[in-house]
């Protein structure tokens, strides 16, 4: 933990400036032994510096070196910024000064676990963070910095406040019975007090959906028989001519990926092989890849010719769609109608045209509407926000529910604590308060470097 780390913090490439980082006790004194303008050590902290960097007597660049100390820094620890000239050989040079003065490279993430495990943050912020780094769009934004801002955590240290504080009054009550003024706790009060809990758990754990989306965005499969349109209608929904239209059945044969956004959100489009038996080795894995991509899609967007009859084997595939949403687009509204609109549920269907265009926008209105993006926006962003936040949330919630079935059963206050304490355990190992050094290590190491 007392180790000076350093790395260079910026995307690296060509640039207007880079930022080298570096965090740890003596990165002050290391900082200014290859800095040429004024002695750093001696400088007040939150300052920046003019000067050079320089090796071997060397002046490697022109930099303005921040200089801030502990505890007040990202870190909680003495942190060097040194901002010089952006470009791959300029930052490599500043960086190598660092390590030979006596810094070690950091690890992806170490910055952030650091200032974790020295407190300044606690899990979901850490999370929050890179999630933010990570944004793509405006509100995978404001939901990160929601968990920047520590919303999410107040929601969780609430409710283990609550359990620490049931759970201490128990172990008075089962340690002391006799004590006549010991707090009274009886299982109608400890029944009202978990049914809140459990009410506020099953919200988070809802609303995890709803952050996925936030922070992922929707994926879109866009399938049917070749030639029916998918590609023209992704490069509509794109505006741009990202896949290949033609006339030639068979025409996509690998998934194009392209995105977009709604309403704010980002729209993973994946136009597809269009479905057919082929003997085409090629056209074969692209179909087949078609059919895998269904399981991972939020929507499947089953495209369909107006101007086709739809035959029994197409139906049975479409009605196989069971387990995920859909809407049947039927395509090509601007030719001859042939296909029998009767044998489609009406409620998944759609039409419209490429060519015109017609029925688009009112295809990106049916999206909107289906998955609730205005309504989701307007939330106040406190959800969980990744499958880890997710997993101990609902074991969490077993905890309490397990809880409550003692309390109703009018078991022993020690049997009803076992429980309580493995709630706030759980709840505890979402900020934080606990944690498997493993865990950290796996969770940091997805960070950025220099982050
Ligand atoms: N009349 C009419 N033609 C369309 C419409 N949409 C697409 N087409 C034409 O239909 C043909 C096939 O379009 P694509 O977008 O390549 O169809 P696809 O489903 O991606 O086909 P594959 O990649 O072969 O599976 C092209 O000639 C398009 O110009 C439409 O709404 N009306
Ligand atoms: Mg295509």
């Amino acid at each position: 933990m007392n180790e000076n780390i350093c790395a260079i913090s910026t995307a690296l490439g060509v640039g207007a400036i880079s930022i080298v980082r570096a965090s740890g006790p003596e990165v002050i004194m290391i900082a200014n032994e290859i800095f040429e303008g004024k002695d750093l050590t001696q400088v007040p902290s939150h300052t920046i510096h003019y000067g050079y960097i320089v090796e071997n007597k060397e002046k490697i660049d022109e930099v303005l070196v921040s200089v801030m100390r502990a505890p007040k820094t990202f870190t909680m620890e003495d942190v060097v910024e040194i901002n010089c000239h952006g470009g791959i050989a300029t930052t490599h040079r500043v960086l190598e000064a660092l390590l030979l003065h006596g810094c070690r490279m950091a690890e992806p993430g170490e910055f952030s676990k650091k200032g974790f495990l020295n407190g300044r943050i606690d899990l979901t912020e850490a999370e929050g963070i890179n999630d933010l780094i990570a944004s793509e769009t405006e509100e995978a934004r404001k939901y990160a910095m929601n968990l920047v801002g520590g919303n999410l955590k107040a929601i969780i240290q609430k409710s283990r406040d609550v359990l620490v504080s049931l759970d201490a009054e128990l172990e008075v009550n089962f340690d002391f019975p006799e004590e006549a003024d010991n707090p009274e706790i009886t299982h109608d009060k400890l029944k009202t007090a978990l049914l809140h809990i459990k009410e506020d758990l099953e919200k988070l754990i809802a609303s995890s959906k709803e952050g996925k989306l936030l922070k992922n965005g929707i994926d879109i499969a866009i399938l049917g028989k070749p030639n029916v349109g998918k590609s023209s209608i992704l490069n509509h929904l794109l505006d741009e001519k990202k896949a290949i239209v033609t006339d030639i059945a068979g025409t996509t044969r690998d998934i194009v990926e392209g995105t977009t956004t709604l309403s704010g959100i980002k729209i993973n489009l994946l136009d597809t092989a269009g479905l057919r038996e082929t003997e085409d080795i090629v056209e074969k894995i692209g179909v087949d890849k078609s059919k895998d991509i269904v399981t991972k899609a939020d929507l499947v967007l089953y495209v369909l010719n107006n101007n086709e009859e739809i035959d029994d084997k197409e139906l049975e595939y479409i009605h196989s769609l069971k387990n995920v949403q859909k809407i049947l687009f039927i395509n090509k509204n601007d030719l001859e109608s042939k296909i029998d609109k009767s044998v489609l549920n009406r409620d998944e269907v759609a039409e419209g045209n490429t060519l015109t265009p017609n029925g688009l926008d009112q295809l990106k209105e049916r999206i909107v509407s289906l998955f609730h993006l205005n309504e989701i926006k307007g939330k106040n962003y406190n959800f969980l926000s990744n499958a880890r936040q997710t997993a101990l949330a609902k074991k969490a919630y077993a905890s309490i529910e397990s809880a409550i079935t003692s309390v109703e059963e009018f078991m022993p206050f020690e049997m009803i604590a076992v429980d309580i304490k493995n709630a706030f355990d759980e709840l505890g190992e979402i900020i934080g308060v606990t944690y498997k050094e493993e865990l950290l290590d796996e969770l940091f190491s997805k960070f950025c470097l220099g982050k």
